[in-house]
């Protein structure tokens, strides 16, 4: 029943893939393992799987019955082949990175980052003897230029948090290729295999904050890696075991496989609230401008168009008055709680400037694109009547405010 699966739809293995009630006593929801080790029948086979001679699971910072599934089937829903579960997204990029570089190598990344990643590139790794780029990865010469023989990895998310600029993912992969040892990581959060598969495009590795739509409820931290089985081990038994030790609890893992049963319906509906948000924030006269990969103004509709299934529940906008009235606008939402984090059934209102990207100085997020009256709403999965009616309302109480025009697009990178 397991193989079978392979063939199925996205939904389908979302639900099912790796795992047959009847292999247990017919329990429809999978077991948990709460188990930290494991016995081994002999102490010859104990040995043997310290030496990787035997196959079994004997520690759970190391695997678990239960993290294996699910691991099997991230790889399925990514087309990877093998993947790695940790307790937080950023436990799976800091393994991904300690265990791909070394002091004296080359990481070029693209300009606008998570703040939390931004801060392991550069208070991490750089202080740790590893040369961060930051390079424009729209364009291509760009990249090509910047490559050295150092080079070792490009790393991006597309679209970018929070500003949602695309990076062509087959166009990086195929240059990044033509150089000798270089990984290509892309974090894959915003979209989920659902609606983008970087792995399919010529990426090496995928990475994903967990925490957001794969979970989708808002009740665990989560991370996962997804790639082949080579580099899959390798993150798995340096990066996970012996580096950051960040193993996703089994009970997190078991929630995790519920949210993703629902992740396709989900996605559709975060796009279909999504794309009505923007569209009423764009014919706003109070609204500066608005980002949005399914507006027709969204600077890389057709990229859009092309690499992804459908838009996303992330919108990023300005209003005119930036930061005073954005600040006004955010405390009257009424329905839209003003929380970080992404991906969940609430919708969330967040001001990247002074929370998740206040990492950066000041002078960093005007050179990397982060406006300072840029807001960010992760669009729920609430009626979508009720959304649009919180947005005006909040709207309404920003008359009156210096409705002056700001900056021009979260594009306007230096
Ligand atoms: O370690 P986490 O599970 O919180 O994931 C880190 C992470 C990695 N990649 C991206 C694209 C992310 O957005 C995140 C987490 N971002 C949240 C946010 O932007 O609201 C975290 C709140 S500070």
């Amino acid at each position: 029943m397991h193989t079978k699966h392979t063939s199925f739809g996205f939904s389908t293995r979302a639900i099912h893939h790796g795992y047959d009630p009847l292999d247990h006593h017919g329990a429809l929801v999978p077991p948990i393992y709460l188990s930290a080790t494991f016995a081994f029948p002999t102490v010859e086979y104990g040995a043997a799987c310290f030496a990787g001679e035997a196959s079994g699971h004997f520690y759970t910072r190391i695997s678990n019955p239960t993290l294996a599934l699910l691991e099997s089937r991230m790889a399925s829903l990514e087309n990877g082949e093998a993947a790695v579960a940790f307790s937080s997204g950023m436990g799976a990029i800091a393994a991904t990175f300690w265990t791909l570089l070394r002091p004296g190598d080359e990481i070029i990344v693209s300009q606008t980052l998570y703040g939390c990643t931004f801060a392991l590139l550069h208070h991490g790794l750089g202080e740790f003897g590893i040369k961060v780029r930051h390079v424009d990865l729209t364009d291509l010469a760009a990249l090509q230029a910047a490559f050295s023989p150092a080079t070792r990895m490009v790393y991006c998310e597309t679209p970018a948090n929070p500003t949602l600029r695309l990076i062509d993912i087959a166009a990086v992969a195929e240059l990044a290729h033509q150089q000798p040892n270089v990984t290509v990581v892309v974090d894959n959060t915003y979209c989920t295999p659902y609606l983008q598969r970087p792995l399919e495009l010529g990426a090496d590795v995928v990475v994903h904050s967990a925490t957001k739509y794969l979970s989708g409820h808002g009740d665990i931290t989560a991370g996962i890696a997804v790639s082949n089985q080579a580099l899959a081990q390798r993150i798995r038994l340096q990066g996970l075991k012996d580096l950051t030790g960040a193993v996703m609890s089994p009970q997190d893992a078991a929630l995790l496989m519920r949210g993703l049963k629902t992740l396709g319906l989900r996605m559709d509906r975060h796009c279909s609230n999504a794309q009505a948000v923007a569209e009423a924030l764009q014919a706003h006269p109070a609204v500066q401008w608005v980002t949005y990969p399914g507006l027709r103004s969204f600077p890389q509709y057709e990229l859009a168009n092309r690499q992804m299934k459908l838009p996303g529940g992330m919108i990023a906008f300005e209003l005119k008055g930036g930061i005073e009235t954005g600040q006004r606008f955010m405390n009257a939402l009424q329905l839209f709680t003003r929380a970080i984090s992404l991906g969940d059934a609430e919708s969330l209102a967040q001001h990247p400037a002074s929370m998740t990207h206040s990492t950066y100085t000041p002078e960093q997020r005007a050179q990397h694109g982060i406006s300072e009256g840029l807001v960010r709403l992760s669009v729920g999965l609430e009626d979508v009547a009720d959304l649009l009616a919180d947005i005006q309302q909040a709207l309404a109480k920003c008359n009156g405010a210096n409705l002056r025009p700001t900056t021009t697009s979260a594009y306007a990178l230096k």
